[in-house]
């Protein structure tokens, strides 16, 4: 049986956020405002299809793609750059390359007991999440 992400997340914790939007180059009111929220994951994983919404009270912002597809991202809302993004499993753990201008860009999710953890990483930051279901 594969690993099912699927449901609704609740982020309880978030390790070095600040440096990974530095990383990103974020601007010091948006950052503020950022690490003050508490988004929620919204997955939908339908086989390779995959539908990720990340909610908050400050922006939203939504991913959908095909597990093994290179795809187009914006980052809309976010950093607003365009990345070349392909999502593989990585054994349990799905795993996202962002090729663009940042280096060494992207995130990993894996589920450990029942929560969901999110690594971010972007030019040798790494930013940590931890979510638990709704
Ligand atoms: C998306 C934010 C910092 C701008 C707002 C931040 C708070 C969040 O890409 C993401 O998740 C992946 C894996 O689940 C799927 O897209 C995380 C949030 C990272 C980066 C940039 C700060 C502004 C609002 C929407």
């Amino acid at each position: 049986m594969p690993v099912d992400l699927s449901g609704t997340w609740n982020m309880v914790s978030n390790e070095n956020f600040e440096d990974y939007m530095l990383a990103l180059g974020i601007d010091f009111a948006t950052r503020k405002i950022a690490k003050m929220v508490k988004p929620q994951k919204v997955i939908r994983q339908n086989g390779d299809n995959f539908t990720i919404r990340t909610l908050s009270t400050f922006r939203n912002y939504l991913v959908q793609f095909k597990v093994g597809e290179e795809f187009d991202e914006d980052t809309k809302g976010l950093d607003n750059r365009k990345c070349k993004s392909l999502v593989t499993w990585d054994n349990d753990r799905l795993t996202c390359v962002q090729k663009g201008e940042k280096m060494n860009r992207g995130w990993t999710h894996w589920i450990d007991g029942d929560e969901l953890h999110l690594e971010m990483f972007c030019e040798g930051h790494v930013c940590k999440q931890r979510f638990q279901r709704a």
